[in-house]
């Protein structure tokens, strides 16, 4: 019957580009119009991508903490948390460092930032990026409610673990909640499918709202670090993972990225690991098999601490400034980024904008001048966009890995090519 309902998939892809070309056209019929600009780019456009980035958000806390109290005390044994947690911290620092040693090599070899002349007027303002031990402090909520207002993703994992922990020890009462808890992720996994009707149209605004406002000239201007940066990424995504995920799970890559694309889109348009969260959280569990109880951990955990996109951006930019202020960096300078980018993805949350502040302390540690940030800021939105799609794929891959490694992961949901997302 040809008046089949296109697939949620294909509406949002739909969207993507019809946003993309709108965006262009904007930008080429009314160049610098304030009609335009205000009652399109920064009127209808603003308002239905910031309402489909809040429906988004508005899910993630009560999702993180439901699922991951239902998922924790529905293991066998505790003990097994820490085996998964080593397994997926693990995991999450390796690939971040393979993939921030791949883009520092194919940097030293491209040499973006050669010839470049500077224009001295970069400035940037770091913003101060917490220290680890910090952050090891900060794990621990004073406040869970507070950890919940203001959304401190790694306070709500701690807190949701100790939680479901206490609830698989206590008998009855740990039972009755467990109950009622799991009706409510069911709840609230159907609101995200309901809300992924706002997608196309969410995602439609903000290519339009970002196309309309892009300024070609200044990616021309740093074309060879923008390219660059993507080349890294798309291997990265094409060729690592399949190899990583093939290698340690022996799970189909092709299969994998196909039931991808609705996050990879979400994490595009949306720029945030955070708000896309609902989402992995839905395909990995629903669509790509992994038991909840894996699931629901390394998901949340992922989105704050694994940012592989991130470190390559982040490797680029150190060896393209070190560039063009003319600084010689040594090997034990590159090891320094590495291991500096490697651990600052651990303690900021999966938010717009967050590798920039990193890159920060980044190329404070190998003494480059920060204000370099100033050259690249510029055409960071797209990139950012493309990387968090990279990051949100890292999480999902090591949660297949991890599942897969603990006997949670359910083959034939995995291999179920129909299982559309709004199949359900
Ligand atoms: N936008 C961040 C994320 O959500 C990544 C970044 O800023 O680099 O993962």
């Amino acid at each position: 019957e040809n008046n089949k309902k296109l697939s949620l998939t294909s509406r949002i892809v739909i969207g993507m580009f019809a946003g993309i070309i709108v965006g262009i056209l904007l930008k080429a019929l009314f160049p610098d119009s304030t009609l335009v600009e205000g009652y399109l780019s920064k009127g209808l456009f603003f308002v239905v991508g910031q309402i489909f980035i809040s429906s988004l958000q508005m899910l993630v806390v009560p999702l993180v903490f439901v699922s991951l109290v239902v998922g924790t005390c529905s293991l066998s044994d505790p003990s097994k948390l820490g085996r998964l947690g080593g397994k997926a911290v693990g995991l999450y620092l390796i690939t971040t460092a393979i993939a921030i040693t791949l883009a520092i090599s194919l940097a030293v070899l491209v040499q973006p930032g050669t010839g470049i002349e500077l224009d001295t007027n970069a400035t940037y303002e770091p913003k101060a990026a917490p220290s680890l031990a910090q952050v090891i402090i900060d794990l621990f909520p004073t406040n869970p409610f507070n950890a919940f207002a203001n959304g401190n993703m790694l306070q709500i994992i701690v807190f949701a673990l100790l939680f479901g922990i206490a609830m698989a020890l206590v008998g009855k009462p740990g039972e009755r909640v467990k109950t009622l808890f799991e009706d409510f992720n069911e709840i609230i996994m159907k609101l995200v499918i309901i809300l992924m009707n706002i997608a196309p149209y969410g995602v439609f605004a903000l290519m339009a709202k970002l196309f309309a406002e892009t300024s070609f000239e200044t990616i021309f201007s740093l074309a060879k670090y923008f390219l660059l940066v993507l080349a890294v990424l798309f291997i990265h995504m094409l060729i690592t993972y399949p190899i990583i995920l093939k290698g340690l799970a022996g799970m189909s890559p092709l299969t994998f990225l196909k039931k991808m694309r609705e996050v990879q889109i979400f994490g595009f348009s949306t720029a945030s690991s955070n708000a896309t969260m609902p989402v992995t959280l839905e395909t990995v569990t629903k669509r790509l098999g992994v038991h909840n109880s894996v699931g629901s951990f390394t998901v949340p955990l992922g989105a704050t601490i694994n940012m592989d996109g991130t470190a390559i951006m982040q490797g680029v930019a150190t060896v393209f400034i070190a560039q063009v202020y003319l600084v010689d960096l040594s090997m034990a300078d590159y090891l320094m980024v590495v291991l500096t980018a490697t651990l600052a993805s651990v303690g900021t949350a999966g938010v717009p904008g967050v590798g920039m502040i990193m890159l920060a302390m980044v190329l404070g540690q190998v003494g480059l001048p920060v204000e370099g940030i100033g050259l690249i800021i510029g055409v960071d939105r797209l990139l950012d966009m493309t990387r968090t799609a990279v990051n949100v794929t890292g999480d999902a891959m090591v949660s297949v890995i991890v599942a897969k490694s603990e006997g949670a992961l359910d083959e034939d949901v995995f291999n179920d090519a129909k299982a559309d997302i709004d199949e359900r």
